[in-house]
């Protein structure tokens, strides 16, 4: 029976990524004096990897052979994030970015009929409360029982212990919930936990592998703007609801 829901952040619950982290983590190379600029394309190969620490270190590593690192790299890393945080959160005070279509819609929907909810991504604590409370309003865990974020798990997806986490805090088995998730890297993480999983694509993800997943879809769709079907069934729906939600738990 499906009893909760598990939706990612980054990309899922709202477009974050082109618009808001990369231009959080330029903000914050220029204010250390670093000649480091993420464009568009660039920023789609450095997805590859989760989570910003573990991301400024890859691009380090892969794109910037001729950056000789100072002994405190490790904390320079750690300083980076923490302004790429500060900048983030300010951009999303400014209402930068609002929430992808059909999630409220959905949000609501399942809030009104008892489904739990919560959120495993890789994302920082505060980028979850500031991207909620911007959006949603108010204190998340009005909306969200359990918020599985950052650091609380070491290994970041692909790996699954971020869903192993949030599962465990809400005392559910894996077959009793359905993930929401937008990459690659979140489906493995999703379906290696062993959920069904539902994903939404966007501009960096639509040539990802989604080997495993029960539907691919453009968005959630809103009445009167219907979703596009990239995989699965759903005859007669033009927007994700609970019952479709049913349906793909029960037979995928
Ligand atoms: C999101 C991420 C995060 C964000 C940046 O992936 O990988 O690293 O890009 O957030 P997912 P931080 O949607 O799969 O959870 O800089 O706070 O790590
Ligand atoms: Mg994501």
């Amino acid at each position: 029976m499906l009893k909760a829901l598990i939706f990612d952040v980054d990309g899922t619950l709202a477009d974050t990524e082109r618009d808001g982290h990369r231009l959080a983590f330029n903000a914050a190379f220029r204010e250390f004096g670093l000649d480091w600029e993420w464009d568009v394309p660039l920023y789609g190969k450095l997805l590859e990897v989760t989570g910003g620490k573990e991301r400024i270190r890859f691009y380090v590593e892969r794109f910037r052979p001729d950056y000789s690192k100072p002994k405190d790299f490790d904390d320079l890393v750690v300083t980076l994030h923490k302004a790429k945080t500060g900048h983030y959160v300010e951009l999303l005070g400014r209402g930068g970015i609002p929430l992808r279509s059909g999630v409220k819609r959905l949000l609501n929907e399942a809030r009104g009929a008892g489904i739990r909810l919560a959120i495993a991504t890789t994302t920082t604590p505060e980028n979850v409360t500031a991207l909620l409370g911007n959006t949603l309003g108010g204190d998340p865990a009005e909306w969200f029982e359990v918020i599985a974020a950052g650091d609380v798990v070491p290994a970041k997806k692909p790996a699954p212990d971020i869903y192993f986490w949030a599962l465990d805090k809400m005392k559910l088995d894996a077959a009793d919930c359905l993930a929401l998730e937008d990459s690659e890297n979140g489906v493995r993480a999703s379906v290696g936990a062993g959920l069904k999983t539902v994903v939404t694509i966007n501009d960096y993800t639509l040539d990802h592998d989604f080997s495993g997943v029960v539907a691919v879809l453009s968005d959630l769709g809103e009445p009167g703007q219907p979703f596009r079907m990239m995989k699965g069934e759903a005859t007669g729906q033009e927007c994700v609801d609970l019952d479709l939600l049913r349906r793909w738990h029960a037979a995928g």
